[in-house]
C-alpha cells in the first residue's frame, strides 16, 4: 500500500518542509517572500506543536482516568527556557528538522534564537519547577503544573554606565505559539467582602462568603513532552480577567468608564511577576496573585474529578499536590473552604483529605525570607480563609496542649499566628500543619530545617520530615546546551546516560586515556571560544581563551557573596601592580545575574563588578592576564552557553545560607571544577566527585555560629591580613570609582561594621584555596582528568533522581506509559 504522510504529523523531510510552508501561509497568513524570521520561527513552532498534539491529547485523556494518580505541582514561578529546541530534542526530530529547515533555505539556530523565553520566575525555585516538569514527563508520571501567566515576566537587564537598568519583559509581544487558551475552562475567584454564618433548614452550620469582587481565571495550556516517550504533560497557567457579567451590570447603570476601570483592576492581577527572591512585606497584590492561581487550580481539580465520577472523599487518592515553597500555601485553607463550605464535607474528613493531599517543600532558612501575612491584610482580602486558618490553629494548638500539658511557651512557639511585630500568619507553619510531608532541598538544608525554622514541628512529627536533594535535567543542561560534550560522551558510552545519568560513571576509566582527555579538552576549548565570541559581541571585551574561565552566575545577593569574588580579583590586581612581572595564572572572571530592583546593596555589587572590570580590563600592565566580564541579562537562554565553557564554578555562599543551589550542579555536570563553601548541595557534590576534585574553603555552619556567639569583629581580619587591608583600601579610596570615595562606602561599611555574611572571616581561606586552583590549572593533564571525573560522578544530581524520590516517598505515584493506539 502507498503510505501518505499527514502534513500535521509526518516526519520525513519533504513533509516537514510542506508543513512549514503550510503553517506559514494558513496560520500566519504570510507568503514565503513576505515572511520575517519571526514568522518562520512561529511556523516552525506550530509545525512542531502539531507533532506533539496526538501524544498530548492521549496523555490528557489517560491521566483523567479515576484510577490514575496525578502529581499537581503548585508553583508561583516557572522558568522553562525556550521550548522549540527542547521539544525538537525530546521528540527526536532535532536533526531531521535542522535539515528540512536548511533545505528550505533557513538556519535552525537562527530560528531558535527568535524565541522569547518565558521568564516567569526569579531564579532557582522557578528553574527547579521547570526541571521537575521535564523529569515528570520523561518518567511518564502524570502531572499538571499550575501557575500564573504573568504578562510581564522577570525584567530584562541592561547595563548602563555600569549600573543595572530594568526593562519590561514583553515576552508575549510577537505571539506565543506554545500556549492554547482554554476559555471554556474558566473559573471564578472571589476576593474581599465578608462572611455570613447561618444554620440551614437541616440544622447544618453554614458559612457564606459574600465577596467584594470576583475575577475570572482563564487557563492557558503549554505541552511539556518527556524525552523520547509518548507522555506530554500540561503546564496550565492562569490569566486574570474581568467577568463579563460584572461590567455588563455596571454598563446598565450607565457607568461605562467605571466598568472599564474594574476590568483594568482585574487584569492587573496577573500583569507582572514580583522580581524579588525574598518576600515583600504586605503587598496585597502579591497575596491576590497567590490566592488567585491556587483557587483556580483547586477548582479545576475538583471539577474534573467530579466530572470523571470521582468522589471528594477520594480526592487525595487522585491528586498529590506539591507546594513549591509557601507561595501557594493558601491552598490549604482554600481546599478546606471548597470542601466544607461549597461541598458540605464535614470538617474532620475535609482536614484528613487536605493533609493527605498536600506536601510542602521549603527552599529557604533565611528568617527574613519566611513569608508572613498580616491578619489585617488576610482578613480584608480573604475573610473566610482567615476564619479557617484560626480554626485550624485552634484545633492544632489543642492537640499540642494535650501532648505538652502546662506548656504555654510551646503553644506560643508553634502557633500559626505570630504576635510580633504585628499579628500575622506564619505561612511555613500553615504549610507544615496542612501537609503529610515536609522536605528540604539538600541534606544540610533539611537538617538545619529540622533544627531551626521547623524544630517544633519536627519534635511533634519527625516522620513527616525528609530530604530530597535538588537535581537538574540533563536534557536541557547537557544534551541541548552542550552538544559537543554530549556527542563525545555518547560516542564512548552510548546514549542511555540521557535518561540514566548514573551511566556517566562509565566515563571514569576514560579519565586515564590520553586520547579521550585530548578530545575532552578540545570540546572545552571550543565551548570557551564560543562564549568568548558572545562576550565580545555583548560587552566588547576580548578575552583569552587559554585563560582559566572563572564563573559566578546567579541572582545577585549579599549571602551569595559575589563581592568576596571581587575581593579576590582586587587582590590579584594588587599583586600585579606590586610586581608587574608576576607569573600569574591568567584568568577571565565572568559574572552574570540580576539584582532585585529595590535591593540597593545588590545593585551596588553589580556596579562594583563593572567598575573593577573597567579599570583592570584597560590596564596595559595587566594585559590579558586578568579580565573581568559582566554578561548582561542572565536567564535560561543566556545561561546555556555559559555552563559548558566554565573551568571553575564559584559556589561561595556563607555556610548555612544557600538551601541547595542548582547552578553548582549544572557546572560540575559540564566538567567545571568547583570552588565552594560547605553549604547546600555543594557538600553532596563534593562527596560525589571526590574531595580531591573539589576546592572547598571557609568556615562551616557550626564554626560561624561560634564566631557569632563570641562576638564577631570583622575589622580584626583586616588588621591581621595586609592583603585584605589593601583590597578594602582600594575600595575606600575611590580607586575604582574615579576618585569617588562615596560610591562603594555602603559596601565597605557593611563589611567592616557588621559583615553579616562573614566575607572577612572567609577571605584568607578563599585566597589560599584560589591559589591551589591556579596551581592545579597549570597542570593541564590532571585538570582535565579531574574535569572528566566531575562529569562522570554527577549522575545522582539529575532531576530524574529527585522526582523518583518524590514519587516513591511523598506522592505514591507510578509511571503510566501512554498508548497511542487505544
Ligand atoms: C515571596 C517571593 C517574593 C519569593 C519569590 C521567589 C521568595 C523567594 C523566591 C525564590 C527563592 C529561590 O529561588 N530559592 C532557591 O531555590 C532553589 C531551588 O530549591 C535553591 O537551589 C536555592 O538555594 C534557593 O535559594
Amino acid at each position: 500500500a502507498i503510505q501518505i504522510e499527514d502534513d500535521r504529523t509526518g516526519v520525513t523531510i519533504p513533509t516537514l518542509r510542506r508543513a512549514l510552508a503550510d503553517n506559514l501561509y494558513y496560520v500566519l497568513g504570510k507568503p514565503p517572500d513576505g515572511a520575517t524570521l519571526n514568522d518562520y520561527y512561529l511556523a516552525l513552532a506550530y509545525t512542531v506543536r502539531d507533532r506533539l498534539m496526538q501524544r498530548w491529547m492521549a496523555s490528557t485523556h489517560t491521566h483523567r482516568l479515576p484510577t490514575i494518580k496525578q502529581v499537581i505541582y503548585l508553583s508561583a514561578e516557572y522558568l522553562p527556557g525556550p521550548h522549540l529546541g527542547n521539544n525538537l530534542m525530546n521528540l527526536g526530530l532535532y536533526e531531521t528538522v535542522q535539515q528540512a529547515v536548511a533545505e528550505s533555505g533557513l538556519d535552525l539556530a537562527t530560528l531558535l534564537a527568535c524565541e522569547e523565553e518565558p521568564g516567569l520566575g526569579n531564579g532557582g525555585l522557578g528553574r527547579l519547577a521547570a526541571c521537575f516538569m521535564d523529569s515528570l514527563a520523561t518518567l511518564e508520571i502524570p502531572a499538571i503544573g499550575y501557575g500564573i501567566r504573568y504578562e510581564f515576566g522577570i525584567f530584562d537587564q541592561e547595563i548602563r554606565e555600569g549600573w543595572q537598568a530594568e526593562i519590561t519583559d514583553k515576552w508575549l509581544q510577537s505571539g506565543n505559539p506554545w500556549e492554547i487558551a482554554r476559555p471554556e475552562d474558566a473559573v471564578f475567584v472571589k476576593l474581599g467582602g465578608h462572611t455570613e454564618a447561618s444554620t440551614d433548614e437541616t440544622g447544618c452550620y453554614q458559612v457564606r462568603w459574600i465577596p467584594h469582587q470576583t475575577v475570572k481565571g482563564i487557563p492557558y495550556d503549554t505541552p511539556i513532552p518527556g524525552y523520547r516517550v509518548n507522555t506530554v504533560n500540561t503546564l496550565r497557567l492562569w490569566k486574570a480577567e474581568a467577568p463579563e457579567s460584572f461590567d455588563l451590570s455596571v454598563f446598565n447603570h450607565g457607568d461605562y468608564y467605571g466598568a472599564v476601570d474594574q476590568k483594568v483592576i482585574s487584569e492587573n492581577l496577573t500583569k507582572v511577576l514580583y522580581p524579588n527572591d525574598e518576600p515583600i512585606q504586605g503587598k496585597q497584590l502579591r497575596l491576590k496573585q497567590q490566592y488567585f492561581f491556587v483557587s483556580c487550580a483547586l477548582q479545576d481539580l475538583i471539577r474534573t474529578h467530579l466530572a470523571q465520577g470521582g468522589r471528594l472523599e477520594r480526592f487525595h487518592e487522585k491528586f498529590a499536590v506539591q507546594l513549591n515553597d509557601t507561595h501557594p500555601a493558601i491552598a490549604i485553607p482554600e481546599l478546606m473552604r471548597l470542601l466544607v463550605d461549597d461541598h458540605h464535607v464535614p470538617w474532620d474528613l475535609a482536614w484528613t483529605i487536605t493533609q493527605q493531599t498536600f506536601a510542602y517543600t521549603n527552599h529557604t532558612l533565611l528568617p527574613e525570607a519566611l513569608e508572613v501575612w498580616s491578619l489585617d491584610l488576610l482578613g480584608q482580602l480573604l475573610p473566610r480563609h482567615l476564619e479557617i486558618i484560626m480554626e485550624i490553629n485552634r484545633r492544632f494548638l489543642e492537640d499540642v496542649r494535650l501532648k505538652f500539658p502546662d506548656n504555654g511557651e510551646k503553644m506560643g512557639q508553634l502557633s500559626l499566628i505570630a504576635d510580633q511585630p504585628f499579628r500575622s500568619v506564619r505561612m511555613a507553619y500553615l504549610a507544615s500543619v496542612g501537609s503529610h510531608a515536609i522536605n528540604g532541598v539538600a541534606a544540610l538544608h533539611s537538617q538545619l530545617l529540622q533544627k531551626t525554622v521547623l524544630r517544633g514541628f519536627y519534635d511533634l512529627w519527625p516522620e513527616k520530615f525528609l530530604n530530597i536533594t535538588n537535581g537538574v535535567t540533563p536534557r536541557r543542561w547537557m544534551l541541548l546546551s552542550n552538544p559537543r560534550l554530549a556527542q563525545l560522551i555518547t560516542r564512548r558510552i552510548g546514549d542511555r546516560w540521557i535518561i540514566h545519568l548514573q551511566d556517566l560513571r562509565d566515563l571514569e576509566p576514560l579519565a586515564e586515556d590520553p586520547e579521550f582527555r585530548a578530545a575532552w579538552r578540545s570540546v572545552k576549548q571550543a565551548n570557551k571560544q564560543a562564549l568568548a565570541q558572545r562576550i565580545l559581541e555583548r560587552t566588547g571585551i576580548q578575552v583569552n581563551v587559554e585563560s582559566l574561565f572563572d564563573v559566578q552566575v546567579k541572582r545577585i545577593h549579599e549571602y551569595k557573596r559575589q563581592h568576596l569574588n571581587v575581593l579576590h580579583i582586587i587582590t590579584l590586581y594588587n599583586r600585579l601592580k606590586q610586581n608587574p612581572s608576576l607569573d600569574l595564572v591568567p584568568r577571565t572572571f565572568i559574572f552574570a545575574g540580576k539584582a532585585a530592583p529595590g535591593y540597593v546593596q545588590a545593585k551596588l555589587i553589580i556596579r562594583l563588578i563593572t567598575a573593577v572590570g573597567e579599570v583592570i580590563n584597560r590596564d596595559p600592565a595587566v594585559g590579558d592576564r586578568l579580565k573581568v566580564v559582566f554578561l548582561p541579562d542572565y536567564n535560561v537562554t543566556n545561561g546555556q552557553p555559559i555552563y559548558p565553557a566554565a573551568d571553575l564554578s564559584e559556589q561561595i555562599s556563607t555556610a548555612g545560607k544557600e538551601a541547595s543551589g542548582t547552578g553548582n550542579m549544572k557546572f560540575a555536570l559540564n566538567g567545571a571544577l568547583t570552588i565552594g563553601t560547605l553549604d547546600g548541595a555543594n557538600i553532596e557534590i563534593r562527596e560525589a566527585v571526590g574531595s580531591e576534585n573539589f576546592f572547598h574553603f571557609g568556615h562551616k555552619v557550626e564554626e560561624l555560629s561560634q564566631l557569632r556567639s563570641q562576638g564577631y569583629d570583622p575589622r580584626r581580619y583586616c588588621d591581621h591580613s595586609p592583603e585584605l587591608n589593601r583590597a578594602i583600601h582600594r575600595l575606600e579610596s575611590g580607586f575604582f570609582a574615579q576618585g569617588n570615595r562615596d560610591l562603594f562606602r555602603p559596601l565597605v561599611q557593611s563589611l567592616l561594621n557588621d559583615d553579616p555574611y562573614f566575607l572577612m572571616a572567609d577571605y584568607l581561606s578563599y585566597l589560599n584555596c584560589q591559589e591551589q586552583v591556579s596551581q592545579a590549572f597549570l597542570n593541564e593533564a590532571t585538570w582535565i582528568r579531574r574535569s572528566i571525573l566531575n562529569t562522570a560522578r554527577m549522575g545522582e544530581f539529575s532531576s530524574d533522581r529527585s522526582i523518583r524520590e518524590y514519587a516513591h516517598q511523598v506522592w505514591q505515584v507510578q509511571s503510566v506509559p501512554i498508548n497511542l493506539q487505544p
